[in-house]
């Protein structure tokens, strides 16, 4: 048989595309732009497939504890001006992300925090003052975290990615359906500890949604020199983690994507990892001023993205909100400051002895001596002043 060479350009286009596999990365890639259900005035946009939109139940109760979150974060940031707290990361600017997470959660679900997410923490119906208790410079976390399924607040970047990791491993290996949740930000990303904790959790199908919000800075160092991967969110497909990117001040895809992707990991299909783009209103911390590395008009644009008036302005227009119930919510919300004030007005009473507990279970000889040494020294300050 001859072949003629219009028979083989007639018939190469099709065998090319018959031996073409697919791209077995595809199914894991972030949508090419944050995925959004509102626009940033508040006027809904057609829900993707993949994202439905939540009842609206739901986003009411995500109004409810934003606006609270809000108002804890603010209170908390003048207990540092008050000496009440020795620090205190504020995430003003990120209430979709630190409520969209703890929403998308059951309570017997596990949440590996950051120094960043104490208001994750009161949304969650953890006591402000327990939460805020490591701050205020204490040597534990305030709460229980067995109880509360909530690890301690994590400052050592990273590393609760690879505890999350474990705890999840170790549920599922134990027949539960548990979902873990590792918050992580964008510095945070380049540290060793985070690839590890994703790798791990993608060999092993460990049920771990690792979300990573992206607040633009790590301290003063921005986004462009952290990385140059085209969205953070990228940094889940090299391990085989499927991956999304969401407007992180948008609550309603914020809260519809976490929800697919704690969806993923309870069925047992393993790590899922959302990055939110979002930004840090305030500086890091009280102890920094941001004005020496970002302008003003960069600020003031993402104000005009501010996720609190955006869900308003939605929930409003659907008639799921109005001016009683917003007023509602905003006593509710200085009552709550009102009572962390209060409680947080008094002096702790801390023995600096127990400084030296539960360090090690067989305290080292250098502990033994460090303890005889403050002992010493603080008998000498009391009969010091028992002589005045
Ligand atoms: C292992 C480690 N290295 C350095 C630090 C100091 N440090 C504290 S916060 C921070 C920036 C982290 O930025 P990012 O991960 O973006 O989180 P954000 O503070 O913006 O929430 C750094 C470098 C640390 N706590 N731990
Ligand atoms: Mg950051």
């Amino acid at each position: 048989m001859t072949t003629t060479p219009e028979a083989v350009r007639r018939a190469s286009p099709r065998s090319r595309r018959a031996a073409t596999p697919p791209d077995p990365a595809k199914p894991l890639l972030p949508a090419a732009e944050p995925v959004r259900l509102l626009d940033p005035s508040g006027t809904p946009l057609r829900a993707p497939a993949d994202y439905p939109e939540p009842p609206v139940e739901a986003l009411v109760e995500m109004y409810r504890r934003m606006v609270v979150g809000r108002r804890f974060d603010v209170q908390a940031t003048a207990l540092t001006k008050q000496g009440r707290l020795a620090v205190y990361p504020s995430s003003r600017g990120q209430e979709a992300c630190q409520v969209g997470a703890v929403l998308a959660l059951r309570d017997t679900d596990w949440v590996f925090p950051t120094y960043r997410e104490s208001m994750a923490l009161v949304s969650r119906g953890i006591d402000p003052v327990e939460v805020l208790t490591l701050l205020r410079g204490d040597w534990h976390c305030g709460y229980d975290p067995a109880a509360r399924h909530t690890a301690p607040q994590c400052t050592p970047l990273a590393t609760q990615c690879v505890h999350a990791a474990g705890l999840a491993y170790g549920e599922a290996y134990q027949g539960r359906d548990t979902v873990a949740l590792a918050f992580i930000g964008d510095g945070a990303t380049s540290e060793g500890d985070f690839h590890e904790g994703v790798n791990f959790a993608a060999v092993f199908k460990a049920p771990v949604v690792y979300f990573v919000q992206n607040n633009r800075y790590a301290i003063s160092v921005p986004l462009s020199r952290q990385t140059a991967a085209p969205s953070l969110a990228y940094k889940g497909v090299g391990y085989g983690v499927p991956s999304e990117q969401v407007d992180g001040n948008d609550p309603v895809a914020v809260l519809a994507v976490l929800t697919r992707a704690v969806e993923h990991a309870r069925a047992g299909r393993g790590p899922f990892l959302v990055e939110a783009h979002t930004y840090r209103m305030e500086a890091h911390t009280n102890a920094d001023d941001a004005s020496r590395y970002r302008d003003g008009a960069e600020v003031e644009a993402w104000r005009d993205r501010d996720p609190v008036a955006r869900l308003e302005t939605y929930l409003r227009a659907r008639g799921a909100l109005d001016d009683a119930t917003v007023a509602a919510v905003a006593e509710e919300a200085e009552a709550y400051a009102a009572d962390l004030r209060t409680r947080m007005n008094t002096q702790p009473t801390v023995d600096p002895m127990s400084l030296f507990d539960h360090v090690y279970a067989e305290p080292t000889p250098q502990l033994v001596e460090q303890r005889e040494q403050v002992r010493a020294e603080l008998a000498a300050a009391q009969d010091e002043e028992g002589e005045r």
